[in-house]
């Protein structure tokens, strides 16, 4: 059984404990590696070879940090397929989605801020005939990046890139549910030539290794995407700890359709916005509100689309659906089935577990479920899901989807449809979140602001946002 290893000071490293974890190939159901179950101890080993490496990383010139992280961007490249495998393994989803969207994005992550780093610029404040103030930018120190399971190294890259870009020295836990490309994340880093210490991979259970990443005190900048509740706790750690922290954290995204729609558009993008990797992605838009008009019709080619989706071995190129990332997360999904019944759901389509042959007979998959019949205040239509499982409701007017928009503590993303260009704005300035699609969604610049409202999360990532983050402004005013 494959074994892998904690990256620490540029090595492959056991864990301190000795003791290892299960690690569960999701489609079928049964352990296929061993991860490190590491403590406090290996996140000090870490931080002390972060610490060490940070005053020749920090003060590296931006083109030769640049030039090392292009580099592991063109390794990550070339080994498309293999990680691709990997993380389909690793994750349940479909390998065709992560040869076309994690790993490619991974790659642009690392090349993106490579590149913007050396864009990078601060600003000066001329006062007058009497001062001159600059903002001087400096790298925070020790960064810790915690990154979850759905995406996972599109997630770990989107955090550590900006961080070594910036100058930070890095550790980095990705969520011990998917640990494998951040594992060969870390050779290709030894073969790119990265400097020791620089960035480290520690493996383990977010309780355990993950809260000690939190508590190090050497440790002053925490970038951490994952769920809500969470997130709560880390910042109950770090928030007395005074350190700076970006949170992304949960969705109950509103997929807005109104009757002006290009339908087919609507209809196509929202089949992915519902149920792309199982439902399994933050920005999914998992309440759909449709203008009551066209209510009927849509429903009636949506429920068929979705009928036609291909649930089966994520290894398949014909796959749509693959497996759910764990069986407690199953579990979690199908209950949330069960209290949509209670509540009064009706079941359009879908609604059960669903055994598949082969050698993922013990896999743990869930058919696309519709579920139509409930208030927009019920439970169901309140707390993340995470799975691939929409609600439909619909609606009369925009004073009214705005109402049901807007309920929830959620306010990550928002998808809206309309032909209507002055309604499009002004629906997108009235939902409270941080993302607004309008025709489209999961469209990404890498420049723009990332990040969510109310419960979704604190702070920004993407473009300068990031490299702000991950440095400290301080303020030189020298009078003339
Ligand atoms: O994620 P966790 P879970 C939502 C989704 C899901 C729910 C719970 O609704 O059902 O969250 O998922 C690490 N200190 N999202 O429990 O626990 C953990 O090891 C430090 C939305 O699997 O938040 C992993 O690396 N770290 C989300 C990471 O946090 C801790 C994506 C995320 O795991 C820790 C995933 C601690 N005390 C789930 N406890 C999104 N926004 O995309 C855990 N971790």
């Amino acid at each position: 059984m494959q074994k892998i290893f904690n990256y620490i000071n540029g090595e492959m490293t056991p864990p301190v404990s000795g003791q290892y974890l299960d690690n569960y190939n999701p489609a079928e159901g049964k352990v296929y590696s061993l991860i490190p179950d590491s403590d406090e101890r290996d996140v000090a080993n870490a931080t002390s070879a972060a610490k060490q490496a940070f005053p020749q990383w920090s003060t590296m010139a931006p083109e030769r940090r640049s030039s090392i992280l292009q580099k592991i961007a063109d390794l990550v490249d070339r080994d498309l397929d293999k990680l691709a495998r990997a993380e389909s393994v690793d994750n349940g989803k479909p390998l065709n989605l992560a040869k076309s969207l994690d790993i490619p994005r991974a790659s642009a992550n690392l090349r993106f801020f490579a590149t913007a780093s050396m864009h990078f610029a601060s600003e000066a404040h001329i006062t007058g005939s009497e001062a001159v103030n600059y903002t001087l930018r400096a790298p925070s120190g020790v960064a810790g990046c915690i990154s979850p399971w759905n995406l996972p190294l599109y997630l770990f890259t989107w955090k550590v890139a900006p961080a070594l870009a910036a100058g930070c020295t890095v550790v980095a836990k990705p969520s011990e549910l998917t640990p494998m490309t951040a594992f060969m994340l870390a050779e290709l880093c030894i073969e790119a030539g990265l400097p020791k210490g620089v960035f480290n991979i520690i493996h383990g259970l977010g309780p355990k290794a993950g809260q000690a990443i939190i508590e190090h005190p050497e440790i002053t900048a925490i970038s951490f995407t994952g769920g809500t509740v969470t997130g709560k706790k880390i910042a109950a750690t770090a928030a007395p700890m005074f350190k700076k922290l970006s949170l992304e954290l949960g969705g109950k995204n509103p997929n807005i359709i109104f009757a002006d729609c290009d339908l087919e558009l609507a209809l196509t993008t929202s089949i992915q916005s519902s149920f792309s990797n199982q439902g399994e992605i933050c920005l999914c838009g998992s309440r759909m509100f449709i203008e009551r008009s066209i209510y009927g019709k849509f429903v009636t080619e949506f429920v068929k689309r979705t009928k036609a989706l291909k649930i089966g071995d994520p290894l398949d190129e014909q796959t749509k659906i693959g497996a759910l990332v764990s069986e407690a997360h199953m579990k979690k999904i199908l209950s949330y089935i069960d209290l949509a019944k209670q509540e009064g759901g009706k079941i359009l389509t879908g609604g059960n577990q669903i055994k598949i042959g082969g050698r993922c007979e013990s896999g743990y998959f869930v058919e696309p479920t519709i579920i139509e019949g409930l208030d927009a205040k019920c439970r169901t239509n309140q707390e993340e899901i995470f799975g691939p499982i929409v609600t439909l409701v619909p609606f009369e007017t925009e004073e009214e989807v705005l109402e049901f928009s807007n309920s929830t503590a959620y306010g990550l993303s928002a998808t809206i449809w309309t032909e209507n260009l002055k309604r499009a704005h002004r629906v997108a300035a009235g939902v409270k979140s941080g993302i607004i699609w309008v025709n489209c969604w999961l469209f990404r610049d890498l420049r723009t602001p990332f990040g969510g409202m109310k419960q979704s999360g604190v702070g920004r990532e993407g473009g300068w946002e990031a490299l702000r983050f991950f440095t400290d402004a301080k303020n030189v005013c020298v009078k003339l």
